[in-house]
């Protein structure tokens, strides 16, 4: 009898949502009118959308009950004391300052904890928390260990902080020149790499040494516990609640886009411990965001959100989650697609460098790739390299990061192992036939975060993706 014994999801559809097919010509037509940017496509012009699994969740039957259940009253909201209750069990802080989505938190913490012209280490960037410094006048410092530079690196907890690296710049910009260590579990741009759990513990002692602040961006912080449960040694018996607390007391609070782990289409928080801090978030906030018992969302939306939050660490939803984005990794990587190993947490992350080595860094392979995925299936994935980083603040000069990628990121609980399929054929087709894809070049490029806005051309023809 055979041992194997496959996972499941531990739910059951309810309701479907009907998908559009498209021909060839049409998505052809649509992505030059998008300028080659996948995020300028209408959805409706989308098959199978891994462009994120930010705010794209399907919500449980008993968050849809919550909604029912919102008090949207403007100051007071019984939910908002649901939410309270549910982010001081599940991360342990203090001080809940709810906000419209992630960045809404970041700035209100960039804007009370940063002086301008401390550095902000952190481990690996990302867009919107890096921006966020930065218009605070803080400058991002990058801490996190080589390896998850190297796509093809498998160290297993690529998210770590290179303690080395973190002390080095202690001793040069002494501990009043960092305004506080950022530190994101799961790391997006290193491709939903894990922090261990040891390792933010050393970082803890560290900082603690030289009286430094750490704030977490807990946005895939479940996701990151449950590696810290099947990885690290020493955690398999504990429970990703568990997990997640221990995670939490190494820091002195939380940015939380409640649009990924927590299960929700829209929503956010900034978490602390610090009194005085948090005081000084809701003094902006309330310019902001919106009325400290609401910032910024409807009473229906905190009470989905503190469902969604003890849901997400519930194990067996995880092992599906992480289970169904292994999934698809493990088929590119038996046909020899090059990926971003090990496979991330959110997503499998096609390394644009290896795939289409002959374009040069300045005709945006992964933005290329991206698109010629979208036209030969429908399938619509986010660009993750060199137009991401954006240009050098100081010299105007494109960054171009080691890594050079494509993310196809698993929304949670919305599609089906086919699906995955489906999208596996078609990243294996075009990697067999990875000479016709061509290179981008800009035909317009905004000053901030500019991969969500820029438009493209290919630097040859009218497709980038010959027949
Ligand atoms: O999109 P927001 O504003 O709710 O959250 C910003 C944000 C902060 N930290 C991390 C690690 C993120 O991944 C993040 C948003 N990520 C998006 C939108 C994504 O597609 O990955």
């Amino acid at each position: 009898m055979s041992t194997h014994r496959s996972w499941a999801e531990p739910w059951k559809v309810k309701m479907v949502e009907h998908l559009r097919m498209t021909t060839r010509a049409q998505r052809e037509s649509a992505i030059r009118e998008a300028g080659y940017n996948t995020f300028l496509l209408p959805s409706r012009l989308v098959y199978i959308d891994l462009l994120t699994d930010s705010g794209t969740s399907a919500m449980s039957d008993r968050q849809w009950a919550g909604l029912m259940l919102g008090d949207e009253a403007y100051a007071g909201s019984e939910n908002y004391y649901h939410l309270e209750d549910a982010v001081r069990e599940h991360y342990g802080f203090r001080e809940v300052i709810p906000t419209h989505q992630g960045r809404g938190a970041e700035h209100l913490l960039s804007r009370v904890a940063i002086h301008p012209g401390q550095c902000v280490p952190g481990n690996m960037y990302f867009t919107t928390t890096k921006a966020h410094q930065e218009l605070a006048g803080g400058r991002f410092v990058d801490v996190i260990i080589d390896e998850a530079h190297d796509a093809d690196s498998s160290h297993p907890f690529k998210g770590d902080i290179d303690l080395e690296k973190l002390q080095t710049l202690i001793d040069r910009v002494g501990a009043a020149g960092i305004a506080y260590v950022c530190v994101g579990a799961t790391v997006n741009m290193a491709g939903g790499q894990p922090i261990s759990l040891g390792n933010l513990r050393a970082v803890r002692a560290l900082c603690a040494r030289h009286g430094i602040r750490i704030f977490l961006d807990a946005t895939r912080a479940v996701e990151n516990a449950y590696f810290i449960k099947t990885r690290e040694p020493g955690h398999a018996d504990r429970t990703l609640a568990q997990i997640l607390r221990a995670m939490c007391e190494c820091a002195d609070g939380c940015t939380m886009s409640a649009k990924k782990d927590s299960l929700v289409n829209i929503g956010g928080f900034l978490a602390l411990n610090d009194a005085a801090l948090a005081e000084e978030a809701r003094n902006l906030m309330v310019l902001y965001e919106g009325l400290q018992t609401y910032g910024g969302l409807a009473g229906r939306d905190m009470e989905a959100l503190a469902i969604g939050i003890a849901e997400s660490v519930d194990f067996d939803h995880m092992h599906a989650r992480i289970g169904q984005v292994e999934y698809l990794g493990r088929k590119l990587l038996e046909a020899g697609v090059p990926i971003t190993r090990p496979i991330g947490g959110h997503g499998v992350f096609l390394d644009a460098a290896r795939f289409l080595p002959r374009l040069p860094r300045d005709q945006f392979p992964a933005q290329a790739l991206a698109a010629a995925l979208y036209v030969d299936s429908g399938v619509r994935s986010m660009e993750r390299g060199g137009v991401s980083a954006g240009r050098d603040q100081k010299t105007g000069e494109n960054l171009f990061p080691r890594l050079e990628l494509v993310r196809l990121t698993i929304p949670r609980r919305v599609y089906t192992q086919a699906h995955m399929d489906v999208t596996a054929e078609s990243v294996i087709a075009l990697h067999r036939n990875r000479d016709r894809i061509r290179g981008l070049k800009f035909t317009h490029e905004p000053r901030h975060l500019r991969f969500f806005q820029a438009r493209f051309d290919p630097v040859e023809g009218d497709c980038v993706l010959v027949d």
